[in-house]
């Protein structure tokens, strides 16, 4: 008797699990995980009898990239055909003219007949491959087949800035890692591409009306401040842009001012508005009318060669090196001249000038946190928040109504640790940004999402340079942060770390397949995979 209430319980236990278990419902392994997912019946058998057929001829970019990606991942090629309807056999990419307008969303049908995606933009029908790569990239082809499980998607970011900046001042990153980068960025759903171009170690944007700043100022990195001249040529960054601009992602151009400028003035020392003992030459000139009309021509061609419209003006740290400001007859006339306050006062009178060329050319102005209290218009200016440390910045710039970028160094710098052991890179009293912070940052913790509203464009993480010597040092600091990134910039509830860490399982795969060098979280005292010399 006492044997069989045993087997009966046992029973119940058994059948209770199982009903609890088919009511949870399965996880798509999708990062940034979607907005919804359902799984269907059956799946898709994706093979040589597949093919990519579109809606619309604005989708041909879109279908050929995700050919692309298929056949790099995949060792799957397929062939293309216009189609007017879905039909058996094929992955129907379709721009539909009514449904919601939110400009990135999307839904991902995959049924055992066919894979339809479906998006009132093309970005959204370019967002639906990628998930669909992804699914894809679940199950290793057998003889040329893929089984692709049924799902029904959809899915709509939670942030309309999803960005990643680079500086490429400290360490020069050539054209072809900014490709592949932009590839990733597309793969994780990320649409800014914030490009750190000058600083004081190095001017990377060739400008033809200045050559010497590409020439001069672009000697040397952080590293080695005699390395040969590194820079991108205006065809290049044609190149690139272009590029972006099929994957969804706008580049935005930093030229940083008016400090930072030290490789700037290397080249043109007659605009140098001096620097301090620590940062010798390191703003520009405050009080010299040629000064602002030499770098309005700078940001003229800027401006025409990356059309996004926005171009980043800098304003950061500029009190390190304007110690020259307080002792220079000419610039202390300045000041008394034109009844600016003091050398804050300068620094915003400088920006808002620069800025007017700006507006002149129909562009928005964006700027680090220092210019929160500045008096640029809120229409057209963006605002980066990056001192963690002074959350009053960021309130500043909200509520004199700026329209504002979270990138806050912890998290969010990606030249900060991921892990207390690693010594190269950097920590704040002790403090780095490891993985789980980088996903669980909640910005309702430093400011009301529900208050502020649109004004919250979203986030972006910032990979500056001055300990990277190596595309490897860089990858080992971007992955796998950048999924983190991805699904915190996408998702409104990042609650879910450890179903995150689940699917990166996947993701930590596929670096290690692509000869990227990773942190591995999971295992911490894991030896990354040597990565081959290409
Ligand atoms: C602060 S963020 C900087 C950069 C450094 C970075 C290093 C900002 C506007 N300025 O110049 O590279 O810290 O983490």
């Amino acid at each position: 008797m006492k044997y069989q209430n045993h087997k009966l319980t046992l029973l119940l236990l058994v059948l209770c699990t199982t009903i609890l278990l088919s009511t949870v419902q399965a996880q798509s392994p999708i990062i940034p995980k979607p907005l919804k997912a359902v799984e269907g019946e059956g799946s898709f058998l994706l093979n040589e009898y597949t093919t990519v057929t579109t809606s619309s001829e604005e989708l041909a970019d879109v279908a050929s990239y995700f050919r692309t990606q298929l056949l790099r991942h995949t060792l799957i090629a397929l062939p293309f055909a216009q189609a007017k309807h879905v039909q058996e056999k094929t992955i129907f990419l379709d721009l539909v003219k009514t449904g919601t307008k939110l400009e990135e969303e999307y839904e991902l049908v995959v049924s055992p007949k066919n894979i339809h995606i479906k998006a009132t933009s093309v970005a959204g029908v370019l967002y639906g491959t990628m998930s669909l790569l992804q699914l894809i990239q679940q199950q290793v082809p057998k003889k040329g087949t893929v089984e692709i499980a049924a799902w029904h998607i959809e899915d709509t970011p939670h942030y309309k800035w999803r960005g990643l900046m680079f500086d490429v001042s400290r360490f020069f990153i050539p054209e072809e890692k900014i490709i592949a980068t932009l590839d990733w960025m597309a793969y994780y759903k990320l649409n800014v591409f914030h490009w750190h171009l000058t600083d004081a170690t190095g001017w990377r944007l060739e400008i033809k009306k200045y050559p010497k700043l590409a020439l001069v100022g672009g000697i040397g990195d952080h590293f080695d401040p005699y390395g040969s001249t590194q820079y991108y040529t205006q065809k290049q960054i044609n190149r690139i842009v272009a590029y972006a601009a099929k994957l969804n992602i706008k580049v935005i151009p930093e030229i940083d001012m008016p400090g930072h400028a030290t490789a700037a003035n290397k080249a043109y020392p007659e605009f140098s508005g001096g620097g301090s003992e620590k940062y010798p030459e390191f703003t520009f000139n405050p009080a010299k009318s040629e000064t602002y009309g030499y770098l309005t021509d700078v940001l003229r061609e800027t401006n025409v060669m990356f059309p996004s419209n926005m171009l980043h003006l800098g304003g950061d740290e500029v009190s390190f090196g304007n110690a020259k400001w307080k002792t220079d007859k000419k610039i202390t006339g300045f000041i008394k001249e034109n009844k600016i306050d003091g050398l804050k006062g300068l620094e915003h009178y400088f920006m808002e000038r620069m800025a007017d060329s700006v507006f002149k050319l129909n562009a928005k102005v964006l700027a680090w946190d220092e210019m929160a209290e500045s008096k640029l218009p809120t229409d057209k200016t963006i605002i980066f928040w990056w001192r963690h440390d002074k959350p009053d910045q960021l309130k500043k710039a909200l509520d004199n109504g700026f329209a504002t970028v979270i990138c806050p160094r912890i998290p969010y710098y990606f030249d900060f640790v991921q892990n207390e052991k690693h010594t190269s890179g950097r920590k704040w009293a002790g403090a780095y940004a490891p993985i789980e912070a980088v996903y669980n940052f909640d910005i309702n913790t430093v400011a009301d999402e529900k208050k502020y509203g649109k004004q919250i464009l979203g986030v972006q993480g910032n990979l500056w340079t001055e300990t990277v010597d190596s595309e490897t040092r860089l990858d080992y600091l971007l992955f796998p942060r950048i999924a983190a990134l991805s699904e915190s910039a996408w998702t409104q509830e990042r609650h879910d770390y450890s179903g995150f860490e689940n699917r990166l399982k996947m993701h930590l795969q596929l670096y290690k397949k692509e000869h990227i060098y990773y942190y591995n979280p999971m295992q911490p005292n894991e030896i990354p995979e040597p990565v081959q010399i290409k």
